[in-house]
């Protein structure tokens, strides 16, 4: 935080750790679902057999293939892409069941990507899924599937449109731009006002495609707007991605000051120490392939996350009081990977047998294991252990600044649960004392080494 704080005008809106029942909702999930779907599933990453590379990630950036790969009309090629859009095996329900199997407690649905295609029949923009011969309200369907399964959903929304004529990435300057930036200004919030009126059960809106100096210059109007937003739809939570100060500070004001509910800027990577968070709240949302997010027809050559892999950053992500959202990309059908349906399964089955470590858990002071990690609910401590001993044997010192907790250590690890009380240890609390438990060797790992 800087030395001597500015007087900010367009800071924060909602006050630093909301206490109201939504926020300590967001503060309990745990796990969350992210679901990338649109006209970039249809291509999966590849066109006519020739692998696509877009710009700052594959599949959803493939509209942006360009070079000596790309067919020469690709981008008139993309935008009709929604011609074709007709997902024959789409069922929202199956998702939203598939969710609460995995232990997704929210969910967030990209409504419209940077390619400005509509999976709502929005009456600002021609260019949605009114128009496919698919026909009927994706989001809808989405929202009233996981809504009914008791998964809080998040609407994701991009403001960047690459297809829109009134955007542009630069700061209006000539009269001509600073009319069609404000038309597309316009646009975004009737297409936002619309996603309230239309979908009143969502919980929170999370923004995308905020970084362009032409939104930044906005901060006016996105003040105002973030304002209006709260005022339609109480308890609406909105992440930190959404708007900037008017000094161009985004995420954290020019004093540092969180930009909305919780910090959104975890994204394909994690604090290192639960120093970093600072006291706000943030989610980590993580794709299983190194980085893509919608459907990629191939993941053979790259590294993709195994459920070993995930768990581990849920729960780093638990002990640093965050939640972990698994990224899913289901295909032009609607489908999801065999991959991840494996991952969603497994998830699943650890959660159910560790849930008041993942869900009630939260950052314990208790010092650092190299086992694993702690999270800590009341009196009961929760060790996730990643790290497996060689001899199956856990020692963890306890501190006597502990004594006074009854610290009922109850061992977690892949696919079992250990619960050990105090009297079970036969710890001597007077002293610094080490205590051994015998850890199950039953240790589970989805990737046969
Ligand atoms: O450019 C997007 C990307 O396609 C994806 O939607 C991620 C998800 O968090 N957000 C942007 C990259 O930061």
């Amino acid at each position: 935080k800087p030395d001597s704080l500015r007087t900010i005008q367009y800071g924060p809106i909602t006050s630093a750790h909301r206490t109201d029942a939504a926020m300590q909702a967001f503060r309990s999930y745990g796990l969350g679902q992210f679901i990338h779907w649109g006209l970039y599933a249809i291509p999966g990453n590849e066109w006519k057999g020739v692998s696509a590379r877009g710009g700052a990630a594959a599949s959803e950036w493939i509209r942006s293939w360009g070079g000596p790969t790309a067919p020469k009309d690709w981008k008139h090629i993309y935008d009709n892409l929604y011609r074709q859009f007709n997902p024959k095996d789409f069922d929202a329900k199956r998702w939203a069941k598939q969710a609460k199997e995995m232990g997704a407690r929210y969910m967030i649905f990209t409504t419209k990507h940077h390619d400005g295609f509509a999976l709502w029949p929005t009456k600002y923009s021609d260019y949605n899924i009114a128009a496919t011969p698919y026909k009927k309200d994706i989001v809808k369907q989405v929202v009233d599937a996981y809504t009914a399964e008791g998964i809080d959903v998040y609407l994701y929304f991009s403001v960047l449109e690459w297809n829109n004529p009134n955007y542009m990435s630069g700061t209006p300057k000539t009269p001509e731009e600073k009319k069609r930036f404000d038309q597309f200004l316009q646009y975004t919030r009737n297409q936002l006002l619309e996603l309230l009126d239309n979908y009143p059960q969502i919980k929170g809106l999370w923004f995308d495609g905020t970084w362009d100096a032409s939104w930044k210059s906005a901060y006016v109007f996105t003040y105002q707007l973030e304002k209006e937003l709260r005022d339609k739809h109480p308890g609406l939570i909105i992440g930190s991605r959404f708007r900037n100060d008017e000094f161009g500070a985004r995420h954290f004001d020019s004093n540092g000051r969180l930009l909305g509910d919780y910090e959104q800027g975890w994204e394909r990577k994690m604090p290192g120490d639960f120093d970093w968070i600072d006291g706000n709240d943030w989610d980590c949302v993580m794709t299983i392939p190194p980085n893509g997010w919608g459907y990629m027809k191939d993941w053979s050559g790259i590294y993709t996350k195994t459920t070993d892999d995930l768990l581990e950053m849920l729960m780093r992500s638990r002990s640093m009081n965050g939640n972990f959202v698994i990224n899913f990309g289901p295909d032009g059908n609607g489908r999801m990977r065999p991959e991840e349906n494996r991952i969603a399964a497994e998830t699943g089955a650890w959660i159910r047998s560790n849930a008041p470590a993942v869900y009630e858990g939260r950052h314990s002071d208790f010092p650092l294991s190299g086992y694993g990690c702690f999270t800590q609910k009341d009196s009961m401590l929760y060790l996730t252990v990643l790290n497996r001993p060689v001899n199956n044997i856990v020692r963890i010192a306890v501190p006597k600044s502990f004594k006074q907790v009854p610290v009922a250590a109850a061992l977690l690890q892949n696919g079992g649960r250990l619960e050990v009380k105090h009297s079970d240890m036969g710890l001597d609390l007077d002293k610094n004392t080490y205590y051994d438990i015998l850890l199950p060797v039953a240790f589970r790992t989805t990737r046969a080494f």
